[in-house]
């Protein structure tokens, strides 16, 4: 008899759990395309797909895959004067068969994600658009909350318009294997200043730029330039401490292409 019972309600139990199960999996799947779940980045040695390239203001984070056979790395570039190459993000060293997780926080516009197989030129590119109206997201979507460290970065920064014009110019030269620019060594910047770094490459081979603030991160960078040629990037010095230039193609910072400043 009570054997019987349990039965029974097991048996009813069975019964509902696909539909259980069919129901959770629909709410996973609506969740997973909208825009609190991840977007899927799947690079190859020859392709860069993208999940979905119509994105509403706000954080996202791209689930970074690696299924071509060379080490790659992403990023994200905002536009800057009709060009895309003000690094908003960016992941590097994504080794094949790997995934890796890459938070941004979108405003409105356009963007282009880059997907860099063996981690050099300019990428195999996709544009994004983040739609909405460019004076007001900042505000709605930062709330002051002190959880979110992002959006603490962010408004942290002394905030002058991210496309007005920088407050001064670098001019750093490139070479096998040395990086120069006038008053090397004894440089000083202000906390709040941005620079607009051009590299110049004097060299025979590629070279490239890379910016990293005081606690490691990357803050910007010039994309390789051919020999004869310049690139420029613009970054937002935000926190007093050593900031680090380097080449980041091959071997090159290690062989002498890298300087600091300090940002007081
Ligand atoms: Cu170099």
């Amino acid at each position: 008899m009570r054997s019987h019972r349990t039965l029974a309600v097991l048996g009813a139990a069975l019964l509902a759990l696909p539909l259980v199960a069919a129901c959770g999996s629909g709410t996973e799947n609506s969740s997973a395309s909208a825009d609190s779940g991840k977007v899927a980045i799947t690079a190859t040695d020859s392709a860069c797909d993208i999940a979905k390239t119509d994105f509403q203001p706000g954080d996202v984070t791209f689930a970074l895959h690696n299924k071509g056979r060379r080490t790659t790395e992403v990023y994200v570039y905002g536009e800057q004067k009709g060009t895309f190459t003000k690094v908003v993000t960016e992941v590097e060293n994504i080794g094949p068969g790997t995934s890796r997780d890459m938070p941004v926080k979108l405003t409105p516009g356009t963007y282009e994600i880059a997907c860099k197989p063996g981690q050099t030129g300019d990428g195999i590119r996709k544009r994004i658009t983040v739609q909405g109206d460019a004076a007001s997201p900042s505000p709605s979507a930062a709330p002051a909350s002190p959880s979110a460290s992002a959006t603490v970065t962010e408004t942290a920064q002394p905030s002058p318009s991210p496309t007005g014009a920088p407050d001064r110019e670098i001019e750093v030269e490139a070479k096998e294997y040395e990086l120069e620019f006038e008053g090397m060594d004894k440089l000083t910047a202000k906390v709040g200043e941005r620079i607009e770094f051009t590299l110049e490459n004097k060299g025979s081979v590629e070279h490239e730029l890379e910016l990293f603030g005081p606690d490691g991160k990357v803050i910007g960078e010039v994309a390789p330039v051919k020999p004869g040629q310049k690139g420029k990037a613009v970054v937002s010095l935000t926190v007093p401490g050593t900031y680090t230039l380097k080449c980041g193609i091959g071997a090159h910072a290690d062989k002498g292409m890298t300087a600091t400043f300090t940002v007081n």
